[in-house]
């Protein structure tokens, strides 16, 4: 059941903006930046970061896609691991400063999984983590550099992100499971 909006369009778009903001900030520019969104909601994400950045910069930067997948027993249901699936960029990222989009981070093994992905595409000069909503409940030494909202949730929560692109509307609110 739907328990408190954690987000609506509007602010949606400022933390976006912000984000934006903050990454030409943190790299002094966006000469050398490119952003890769992880599927399926950090790939729209990063669309519209793309977009804000270059209306502030007057700078285009490109955007590719991680695509991750979730391995889980079939028999007893049990969660495995999220694991790279095989994935193609149309651009270099050797000596690119790689930003990370996605929409929640959770116990942080997806970003783990996307790390292997990015690592085994090139050789980054760095990689940086975005994400709309932090949930807390790490369970690796990974930690965002920009953050739409932190949300502390409790483990029987959810948090369901709703974008344009992909379900017609743009809203982050918090379920109890
Ligand atoms: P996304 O592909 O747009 O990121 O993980 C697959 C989808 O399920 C994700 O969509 C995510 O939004 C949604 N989801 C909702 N709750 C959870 C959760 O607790 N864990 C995971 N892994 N995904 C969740
Ligand atoms: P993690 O691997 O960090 O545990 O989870 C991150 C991935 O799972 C993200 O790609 C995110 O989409 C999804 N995820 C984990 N928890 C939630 C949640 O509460 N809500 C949504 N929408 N996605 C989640
Ligand atoms: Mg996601």
């Amino acid at each position: 059941k739907e328990k408190a909006m954690l987000l609506d369009e509007n602010s949606i778009i400022r933390a976006l903006k912000r984000i934006s903001h903050e990454i030409i900030e943190k790299n002094k520019g966006v000469e050398d930046v490119v952003l890769l969104g992880i599927k399926t909601r950090g790939v729209p994400l990063a669309k519209r970061i793309a977009k804000f950045i270059e209306s502030f910069e007057g700078q285009k930067v490109l955007v590719g896609e991680i695509d991750i997948s979730f391995y889980r027993d079939d028999l007893t249901e049990k969660y495995i691991e999220p694991m790279v699936k095989t994935n193609k960029l149309e651009f270099d990222i050797n000596g690119k400063r790689v930003v990370l989009v996605d929409d929640v981070i959770f116990t942080g093994r997806t970003v783990r999984a996307a790390l292997d992905a990015v690592i085994d595409l090139g050789r980054p000069k760095a990689i940086q983590l975005a994400v709309l909503i932090d949930r807390g409940h790490r369970e690796l030494p990974i930690r965002p550099d920009y953050v739409g909202k932190n949300v502390p949730t409790s483990l029987n929560e959810v948090v369901e992100v709703k974008l344009y692109e992909t379900d017609g509307e743009d809203k982050v609110i918090i379920l109890e499971k």
